[in-house]
């Protein structure tokens, strides 16, 4: 197996049997501005910690595979330019030239499995985009979640995608969509949408059960955890579709396509909201954490069907 570095703190995690949680580091990298990206990272771990687990912040560099970074590397990933942004397609490429590349939804799953850490944390996953029916944009987060079984709680889709074709693809791809203490499925910014979760659930320890019992059914993948945006965090959904479609047709005008769309309209909805989108965006990236922590403990505590 490929050679993994782990940090300090996951080492000692791992070897005690304590809770570990995955973080993706696109989020960082390409995902929101410095300084404010290092400010989120290190507030994300610590949230993490505070609630019992270890924080794994997975990235590659300079050709090392990292599981957690020690604070020094997350300082200068956040402030590096031109760092990769790496799925399935160009992990293995960017591991085996030296290259510097941080971990999408897709990449970070990869990574937290071969390291046994079952739990991932992120704010939004990758999905299919508007107009996929011409361009054929679909994350590869999706399908990693089809094959790969790592539990991953985020925000729900973003309206920057399509949520209802989002939702189709998991259910086609056999992925658990499963909400967190409520019946509609949550849309990133907002706590619901017109649309109905799949499944729910209200604990984490009944999260931890339908992880381990896809494992005993022979079943491969893992679960998408949608959790809502705290209250007194949202951005209603009207007040962000405009400049969602302002910065989308400025993304179709300007020809950006492949893995260029999603960092283009994070960051142009961050400028257009005037910063509003990033203090939702942490709001619930912590919680995230949050909820991804009791279910790492749950699964290392609960018997099945308990
Ligand atoms: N959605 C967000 N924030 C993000 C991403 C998506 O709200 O930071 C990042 C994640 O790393 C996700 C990736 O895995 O973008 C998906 O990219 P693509 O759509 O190119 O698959
Ligand atoms: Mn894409």
């Amino acid at each position: 197996m490929i050679p993994l570095h782990r940090s300090a703190e996951v080492a000692a995690a791992q070897a005690a049997g304590t809770p570990v949680v995955a973080l993706e580091s696109t989020i960082i990298t390409h995902g929101m501005p410095y300084p404010q990206n290092l400010e989120v990272a290190r507030t994300v771990e610590a949230d993490v910690r505070a609630a019992g687990a270890t924080p794994a912040t997975i990235a590659v560099v300079d050709g090392n595979l990292h599981i957690g970074l020690e604070d020094a590397q997350l300082s200068a990933l956040a402030q590096a330019t031109g760092v990769a942004k790496l799925s399935r397609a160009d992990m293995a490429a960017c591991i085996a030239t030296g290259g510097t590349g941080a971990t999408t939804v897709a990449a970070t799953m990869i990574a937290a499995h071969l390291a046994g850490i079952a739990v991932f944390a992120t704010g939004g996953i990758g999905g299919v985009h508007k107009g996929a029916e011409d361009s054929f944009d679909i994350s590869a987060d999706l399908l990693e979640l089809a094959q790969t079984p790592v539990t991953v709680v985020a925000a729900g889709a973003k309206a920057i995608l399509d949520v209802p074709k989002t939702l189709e693809v998991l259910e086609t791809q056999g992925v658990p969509v499963i909400t967190y203490g409520q019946d509609s499925f949550p849309a990133f910014w907002s706590s619901t949408s017109p649309l109905n979760s799949p499944l729910r659930m209200d604990d984490a320890t009944q999260i931890a059960g339908a992880h381990k019992t896809r494992a005993l059914l022979g079943l491969p993948g893992g679960q998408l955890v949608a959790n809502p945006i705290p209250a007194g965090h949202e951005i209603p959904a009207a007040d962000l579709a405009p400049i969602i479609a302002r910065a989308q047709a400025e993304a179709d005008q300007q020809g950006v396509s492949g893995k260029g769309v999603t960092p283009f309209l994070l960051q142009r909805i961050f400028e257009l909201t005037e910063g509003q989108s990033l203090t939702a965006n942490i709001a619930l990236v912590r919680n995230n954490a949050r909820l991804a922590s009791k279910i790492a403990a749950a699964l290392l505590s609960e018997p099945v069907n308990a």
